[in-house]
C-alpha cells in the first residue's frame, strides 16, 4: 500500500508545501514513507500551522531515524535535550549567513525540523538553497574541479565582522558556541547517500580547501558557492506560526533573514542524526579535531 501526499511545490527546483496531514496525528509507516521521499526529492518541506508542541516535534522526528542531542556546543531547551530553542528576538542568535547545520562535525546531521514559536509579523522569513542543482549548474570544468577538492570545516570559523565590532552578547554567544573547537575534512563533493545526486558541500562552515592557499581557497569557495545562492536554486518562506519546515541537510544550505530588528522571533529545532559524507571516489570525511559523540548518536 502506498499513500499520496498532497504536494504543492513551492518553487522550481526546491521546496514544496504537504498540505491535508496533522503531524500530531499516529501516521502510519506509509505515511512517513511518503514524507521522507518527498524530503529528498524537494530538499525541503513545509506543513503551514500545524498543532506540534516540543513533545510531539520530537516524536514525529523520531520516525525519521535517531535524534541528535540540540546542538554540540550550545545549550538544550530546559529538560529537552534534543531541542534547539532558538529565540532570535530576546538573545543573540543568529543565522543570517548561509550554511548547512553543523558540518564540522564528521556526521553532520541528516536533517533537521524547524516549528514556528513566535514569527513577528513582518519579516524573518528563511531561504534555502539546492546545492545539487547548485552543482548542476556549473560549467563542466569547474565540476571536474570541484569534484577532487576536500574541505576543512570548523565552529571556529572567522567572523566577517572585526571582533571589536561585536557588543557583549554577540561575544559571549560566540564564546559558548566555540567552547569546543572540532574540525573535520568533508568532501567537496558529496554523494547523496538516498538519491545517489552530487552536491556542493561547503556552507559557512568552511575554513580552507585542502592544498591551496587562504586566498586561493577563498576566492574558490566564493565562486562555488555563487551557484549554491543564484536565486534559481532556492526558496522562501514566509512562516506562520506553528509552520514546520523539514530540510534534508545533506543537499542543502539556509540563511534566517534577520530584518525585524529587536522583535521576538522564536523557533525550535529537532535534529536527526546523519551518516558520514562519502566522496565520489568513494572516500569518507575525517574528523581532525573535537569528539562529537556526546552530540551523535552511537555509529552504527
Ligand atoms: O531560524 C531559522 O529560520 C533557521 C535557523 C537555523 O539556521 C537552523 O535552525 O538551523
Ligand atoms: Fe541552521
Amino acid at each position: 500500500m502506498s499513500i499520496n501526499l498532497d504536494i504543492r511545490p513551492t518553487a522550481g527546483r526546491i521546496g514544496a508545501e504537504i498540505k491535508g496531514i496533522n503531524l500530531s496525528g499516529d501516521l502510519d509507516d506509509f505515511a512517513i514513507n511518503a514524507i521522507r521521499k518527498a524530503l529528498v526529492k524537494y530538499k525541503v518541506i513545509f506543513f503551514r500551522q500545524q498543532n506540534l508542541d516540543a513533545d510531539g516535534q520530537i516524536r514525529f522526528a523520531r520516525r525519521f531515524g535517531e535524534l541528535t542531542t540540540a546542538h554540540p556546543t550550545l545549550p538544550p531547551l530546559v529538560e529537552r535535550p534534543e531541542v534547539l530553542d532558538l529565540d532570535y528576538g530576546r538573545t543573540a542568535t543568529r543565522s543570517n549567513e548561509w550554511h548547512t547545520d553543523v558540518t564540522f562535525v564528521d556526521r553532520p546531521p541528516l536533517g533537521s525540523i524547524l516549528r514556528a514559536v513566535e514569527i513577528p509579523p513582518v519579516g524573518g522569513d528563511t531561504i534555502w538553497a539546492n546545492t545539487v542543482t547548485a552543482y548542476q549548474d556549473l560549467p563542466a570544468h569547474l565540476q571536474t574541479l570541484a569534484n577532487g577538492l576536500w574541505a576543512v570545516h570548523t565552529n571556529a570559523y572567522d567572523y566577517v565582522k572585526p571582533a571589536v565590532t561585536l557588543n557583549e552578547a554577540t561575544k559571549a554567544y560566540h564564546q559558548v558556541f566555540t567552547s569546543t573547537v572540532y574540525e573535520t575534512l568533508h568532501p567537496v563533493v558529496r554523494v547523496h547517500p538516498e538519491s545517489g545526486e552530487r552536491g556542493l558541500f561547503i556552507g559557512g562552515f568552511v575554513r580552507q580547501i585542502r592544498d591551496l592557499s587562504t586566498s586561493e581557497s577563498t576566492a574558490l569557495v566564493q565562486l562555488l558557492q555563487s551557484y549554491v545562492t543564484r536565486p534559481e536554486n532556492t526558496v522562501r518562506w514566509r512562516w506562520q506560526v506553528g509552520d514546520v519546515a523539514f530540510w534534508d541537510n545533506r543537499a542543502t544550505q539556509h540563511y534566517a533573514i534577520y530584518d525585524y530588528d529587536g522583535q521576538p522571533r522564536r523557533v525550535q529545532r529537532v535534529t536527526i542524526a546523519g551518516d558520514r559524507p562519502i566522496s565520489i571516489d568513494g572516500k569518507f570525511s575525517q574528523a581532525i579535531k573535537g569528539d562529537a559523540s556526546a552530540y551523535l548518536p552511537q555509529a552504527v
